[in-house]
């Protein structure tokens, strides 16, 4: 880990270097990666249960927890399932598109960058 020490005025010049007048912001390594919001789609024809189902077996939620996206994405149009990395979100998204196309449902799930 690099930090990039940025000398500001020496207001409290005492001649010692006590770093008091040092800000610092994190270096390009220590940046975060961008993260990616995985969301689902409402539509007129997937059944509820298959999309609870989804939510339980490809993002870990328990029963309740499922049911309630499930719900938000009904009644708003679409709800965010979860916050992942690129690859993970990627990985998610094929998942459900694939899992929903081999069961011949049309739901659709997309990501989005934070
Ligand atoms: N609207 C669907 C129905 O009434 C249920 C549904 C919920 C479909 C969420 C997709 O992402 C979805 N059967």
């Amino acid at each position: 880990m690099t930090k990039n020490k940025i000398p500001t005025s020496m207001s409290d010049d005492n001649g010692y270097d006590d770093d008091t007048s040092v800000i610092t912001r994190p270096s390009e390594e220590t940046k975060r990666p961008p993260l990616y919001k995985v969301m689902l789609m409402n539509d007129d024809y997937t059944p509820m249960e298959f999309v609870v189902h989804i939510l339980e077996r490809f993002f870990g939620l328990g029963l309740d927890a499922a049911n309630g996206i499930m719900l938000t994405v009904h009644m708003k149009g679409l709800a965010v399932v979860g916050v992942f990395s690129h690859e993970i979100a990627e990985t998610k998204v094929t998942q459900v598109m694939d899992y929903a196309q081999r069961n011949q449902h049309p739901l659709q799930c997309t990501m989005e960058k934070e």
